[in-house]
C-alpha cells in the first residue's frame, strides 16, 4: 500500500514536471512570436525586431564585425576624398545616413553634435564614426546642430534643437549627444542605447582615461527617447563653457534614474586638442537651483529660429540661430558676450 501511495506521488510529479516543462517551452514561442510584433530594448545589445519590418530578422550585435580597439586618424581629410578612402563611407548616403539592408536594427538612432567652428574635428570624426555605427548594424542619421549667431555658445541647447529637428526626418528612439572632437577609441561601445541615461564616454584622452568624477556626464551621452522626455531634455539657460552636463546630472537623479556607463576599456576616446574655452563664470550660480527648475527649463520651453536645413553627403546640417533672451544675458558672464567669431563646415 505504502508503495503503491508512494508510486502515485512520483507519478504527480513527473506529471507536473512533464507540465511545467510544456509550457516554459510555449512561453518561449509566444515570446519569440510576439517579439516580431513589438518595438522594446531587449537589454544589453538585446535582439530586438521592429514593428513593420517583421520578414527581415533583427541584427545582432556581431563581435565577428567588430574590431575593439581603434586607431585613430587624426589626419586632416578632405571631403571629396572621404568617400573612396573607406568601404564603409562608400555606403553613408546622403545625409549621413545609413541602415542595414539584411537586417532590422535594434534602434533608430540620431547623432547630435553640437557645433560651431570646428570644421577640422567634424571631418576627423565623421570620418572614423560612421564605420563603427555600420559595424554596430544601427540605423542613424548624424545630425550636426550649427550655431550660427553672435551670441555665447550654447551646447544643451542645441542638444535640444537637435532632438527636436530629427523628428522631422524619421522616428527616432535613441539619441547619442556627442562633441564634434571626442573620436571613439572602441567600436564595441554601444551607440543603440542599451541601458537607460548612459556616459559613453568615461576614459578621455585629456583626463588620462580616468572617470575624474563620479557624477561626469560631458562629452558623449545617450538616451532613449523616453527618458529624455522624462527629464525635459537639457537646461537652455546655460550660455558659455560649463555646468550643463551637471545639470543633466541632476536632472537625471531627480528623475529617479541611474547613470550607466560602460567599462572604462571600452569607453575611451580620444579628445582632439583644442584651446580650452573660458568659464562661464554665472554656470555655478545656475547649477545651484539646477535640478528645481527642471520642468520649467528644457524642451517644454524650447525657443530657437532655423536659418537652414542641408543634407551634405555625410551629415544633416541644422543651422540656427538660438535667440537668447534679455533674461539669459543677465545670467551670463559679461566676457561670453563678447562677440562671437562664427564660421560654417565645410558644405558638400
Ligand atoms: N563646441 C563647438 N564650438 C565651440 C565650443 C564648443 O563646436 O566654439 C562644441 C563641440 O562639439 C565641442 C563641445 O561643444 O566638442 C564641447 O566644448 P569643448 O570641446 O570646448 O569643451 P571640453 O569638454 O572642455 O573639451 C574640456 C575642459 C576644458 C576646461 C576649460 C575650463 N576653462
Ligand atoms: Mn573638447
Amino acid at each position: 500500500m505504502i508503495l503503491k501511495k508512494h508510486y502515485k506521488v512520483l507519478l504527480a510529479c513527473l506529471l507536473s514536471i512533464l507540465v511545467l516543462l510544456a509550457l516554459k517551452t510555449g512561453g518561449n514561442v509566444y515570446k519569440r512570436v510576439s517579439s516580431m510584433h513589438s518595438v522594446s530594448f531587449n537589454g544589453e545589445n538585446g535582439n530586438v525586431v521592429r514593428e513593420g519590418k517583421t520578414r527581415l530578422p533583427c541584427c545582432k550585435w556581431d563581435e565577428s564585425v567588430l574590431v575593439g580597439p581603434l586607431h585613430v586618424n587624426q589626419e586632416p581629410i578632405a571631403i571629396e576624398k572621404m568617400r573612396s578612402s573607406d568601404e564603409w563611407l562608400s555606403n553613408v548616403r546622403r545625409g549621413g545616413q545609413w541602415s542595414p539592408n539584411d537586417c532590422n536594427s535594434k534602434a533608430k538612432v540620431a547623432i547630435i553634435i553640437p557645433f560651431r567652428n570646428r570644421e577640422k574635428h567634424l571631418m576627423v570624426l565623421l570620418r572614423h564614426l560612421h564605420p563603427v555605427l555600420q559595424r554596430q548594424g544601427l540605423d542613424y542619421r548624424i545630425f550636426v546642430v550649427n550655431q550660427n549667431d553672435t551670441y555665447p555658445f550654447n551646447r544643451a541647447k542645441l542638444f535640444n534643437i537637435g532632438f527636436k529637428e530629427s523628428q522631422g526626418y524619421d522616428d527616432y528612439d535613441c539619441f547619442v549627444f556627442h562633441d564634434v572632437d571626442l573620436i571613439p577609441e572602441d567600436d564595441r561601445n554601444d551607440y543603440g542605447c542599451p541601458s537607460g541615461p548612459r556616459h559613453m564616454s568615461p576614459a578621455v584622452s585629456k583626463f588620462s582615461y580616468e572617470l575624474i568624477s563620479p557624477y561626469l556626464f560631458g562629452g558623449v551621452t545617450s538616451f532613449t527617447k523616453q527618458d529624455y522626455l522624462k527629464v525635459n531634455g537639457y537646461p537652455n539657460k546655460y550660455y558659455g563653457w560649463g555646468a550643463e552636463d551637471d545639470d543633466m546630472y541632476r536632472r537625471v537623479m531627480v528623475k529617479g534614474m541611474k547613470v550607466v556607463r560602460p567599462p572604462l576599456v571600452v569607453g575611451r576616446y580620444t579628445m582632439i586638442q583644442h584651446r580650452d574655452e573660458e568659464r562661464n563664470s554665472k554656470a555655478k550660480q545656475l547649477l545651484s537651483k539646477g535640478g528645481k527648475y527642471i520642468d520649467k527649463d528644457g524642451l517644454n520651453t524650447l525657443k530657437y529660429n532655423v536659418q537652414k536645413r542641408e543634407n551634405y553627403e555625410f551629415y544633416t546640417e541644422i543651422e540656427v540661430d538660438v535667440a537668447m533672451t534679455k533674461e539669459e544675458k543677465q545670467l551670463t558672464s559679461l566676457k561670453d558676450l563678447q562677440v562671437q567669431k562664427i564660421s560654417n563646415p565645410a558644405k558638400r
